[in-house]
C-alpha cells in the first residue's frame, strides 16, 4: 500500500514536473534553486540544515489554485484530505491594498513527522462573489451561474480520495490513478476561453477573470524552497529572468531568520485559444501563471508576529533599520521575550519552521503578477466571509496556525525544562 505520506510527495513531484513542462523558467527556477542550496549547505554545513533536512527542503513546495464557489472549496477539501492535507489560517485578501476579491487559506500537514516527510502545501483562495464592493448583483448573478455549470473534480478522483483518506493509503494501481488524475486537473486546459466573458471579468479584477473566466482551474504557481534568498535572485536576474522589484517580508539580515521571504518572477505570455463572439476560435496569450521562491525561517508567537507587523508596516525606506534596531538578534532573545516557537526534545533547544503564509506578501504576490489593480467601490459593505463562514464552506475546521505551533512546543516539553 502506498500511505499518505507517500501519494503526498508523488503528488508534488508529478505537479512539479508538469509545471515545469507548462513554465519552463520554472524549471530554470528549480535548477538555481538546487544550485544555491547545494553550495549553502557546503559553505554552512553545521547550520544549513537547522530548519529542516536537505531532503526535505530539496523536495519542498508550495502551490497556489483559485476556486469560484463554496462547492468548488468543499471538494478541494475532500482532494487534499485524501493526500494528508488539511486547512490552517484564513488570509483576507479583500483586506489587502489593493484589495484582491478572495478569501484563502492553506492545505497542509499539521502532524509535525508528517511535515518532516513532505511539507507540501497550497495556499487555496475562493473568489467572494457575494462581495458588493466587487461585483454588482447581476455580474454576481451571470458568475455564479457560470461557475454552477462546472465541474472541476471528477467523481472518481474524490472517491479515490475519500478512500485513501479513510483506509490511510491505496493499493498501487490506485494510488497512481489518483496522483494522475490529481495532478491532470491542475494542468493548464486548452479548451478555448470565452474572450468577451474572461475581458468583462477583467475589468472588475484580474483574478475574477482567472477564477470565473474559464471552465477549468489551474495552478497559478509553485514555489520551492531555497536556502539563501538573496543568492537566489542575483543568480535568477544574472540569468535574464525579471524578477519582482523585491523580496516580501523580513529584510535581509545576520539575525535568526522568522518567518517567510519570498520572491517571484513576473508570469509569462502563454498560449491560449480564445473563442469569439462569432462562434470562431482564435489563438492568443494570457499573462496570469508564474514561479514564486520562498525561504523560509521561525515560527513567531502572535507577541512576535506583533512586532514584526508593527516593524513591515513602517515606511518602507525606514524598514530595514527599525528592523536591526529593534527586532531580536539571535534565539536567546526571542526565546526570552516569548516570540518564537521552539522544540526542547531531550533538552536540546530547536527552532520551529513556519509552516504559513503572510496576507501582506500573498497580497504582494497577488498584484505583482497582475497587470491591473481591482477597484472597489467604497461605500457598500463587505460581505461576511469569516474563519468561520470559510470553515463551514469546507465542511471541516480551519485550524488556527498558532495552535499548532503552541501544541508541538507543549509536546516537546516546552521551555524550562
Ligand atoms: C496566491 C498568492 C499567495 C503566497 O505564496 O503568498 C501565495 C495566488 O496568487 O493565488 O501563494
Ligand atoms: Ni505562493
Amino acid at each position: 500500500m502506498a500511505e499518505i505520506h507517500e501519494l503526498r510527495s508523488r503528488f508534488a513531484a508529478a505537479l512539479s514536473r508538469m509545471y515545469g513542462r507548462e513554465v519552463p523558467a520554472y524549471a530554470t527556477l528549480v535548477e538555481v534553486t538546487e544550485q544555491v542550496n547545494a553550495d549553502f549547505l557546503s559553505a554552512h554545513p553545521d547550520s544549513a540544515e537547522r530548519l529542516g533536512s536537505i531532503s526535505r527542503v530539496t523536495a519542498e513546495r508550495h502551490g497556489a489554485i483559485r476556486v469560484g464557489t463554496p462547492a468548488e472549496m468543499h471538494d478541494v477539501a475532500v482532494l487534499f484530505a485524501g493526500f494528508g492535507m488539511y486547512p490552517v489560517g484564513f488570509y483576507d485578501l479583500r483586506e489587502a491594498a489593493p484589495p484582491v476579491p478572495v478569501v484563502s487559506t492553506a492545505f497542509r500537514p499539521i502532524d509535525p513527522d508528517e511535515l518532516a516527510r513532505n511539507p507540501f502545501r497550497v495556499f487555496t483562495s475562493m473568489l467572494t462573489t457575494s462581495d458588493r464592493r466587487f461585483f454588482d448583483a447581476d455580474l454576481q448573478r451571470q458568475l455564479d451561474g457560470f461557475l454552477s455549470r462546472r465541474r472541476l473534480f471528477p467523481d472518481v478522483l474524490l472517491s479515490l480520495a475519500r478512500r485513501a483518506a479513510d483506509d490511510g493509503g491505496l493499493d498501487e494501481t490506485q494510488a497512481q490513478r489518483f496522483v494522475s488524475l490529481a495532478t491532470s486537473v491542475f494542468e493548464l486546459s486548452h479548451e478555448p476561453v470565452d474572450l468577451g466573458w474572461y475581458r468583462e471579468l477583467e475589468r472588475v479584477s484580474a483574478v475574477a477573470a482567472d477564477i470565473g473566466g474559464v471552465t477549468g482551474t489551474h495552478i497559478n504557481h509553485l514555489t520551492p524552497r531555497v536556502l539563501d534568498i538573496d543568492d537566489l535572485y542575483a543568480r535568477m536576474a544574472a540569468r535574464g529572468i525579471a524578477m519582482i522589484d523585491r523580496i516580501q517580508g523580513p529584510p535581509r539580515w545576520d539575525g535568526p531568520p522568522v518567518l517567510l521571504r519570498q520572491t517571484s518572477f513576473r508570469a509569462l505570455a502563454e498560449p491560449r485559444r480564445f473563442a469569439l463572439p462569432d462562434g470562431s476560435v482564435t489563438d492568443g496569450e494570457l499573462r496570469v501563471r508564474f514561479g514564486e521562491v520562498e525561504a523560509r525561517g521561525i515560527a513567531l508567537t502572535e507577541a512576535g508576529r506583533a512586532l514584526y507587523d508593527e516593524l513591515l508596516d513602517t515606511d518602507p525606506a525606514n524598514v530595514k533599520g527599525m528592523w536591526d534596531s529593534r527586532f531580536p538578534r539571535s534565539e536567546d532573545e526571542l526565546e526570552k521575550h516569548e516570540f518564537a516557537y521552539f522544540t526542547y526534545d531531550d533538552g536540546v533547544r530547536a527552532p520551529i519552521v513556519y509552516e504559513d503564509f503572510l496576507p501582506k506578501s500573498a497580497a504582494g504576490i497577488f498584484r505583482s503578477n497582475l497587470d491591473t489593480d481591482t477597484a472597489s467601490t467604497s461605500g457598500e459593505h463587505g460581505a461576511d466571509f469569516s474563519r468561520a463562514s470559510l470553515a463551514e464552506a469546507i465542511g471541516r475546521d480551519i485550524h488556527d496556525p498558532y495552535e499548532l505551533y503552541r501544541r508541538q512546543q507543549e509536546q516537546s516539553g516546552g521551555p524550562g525544562r
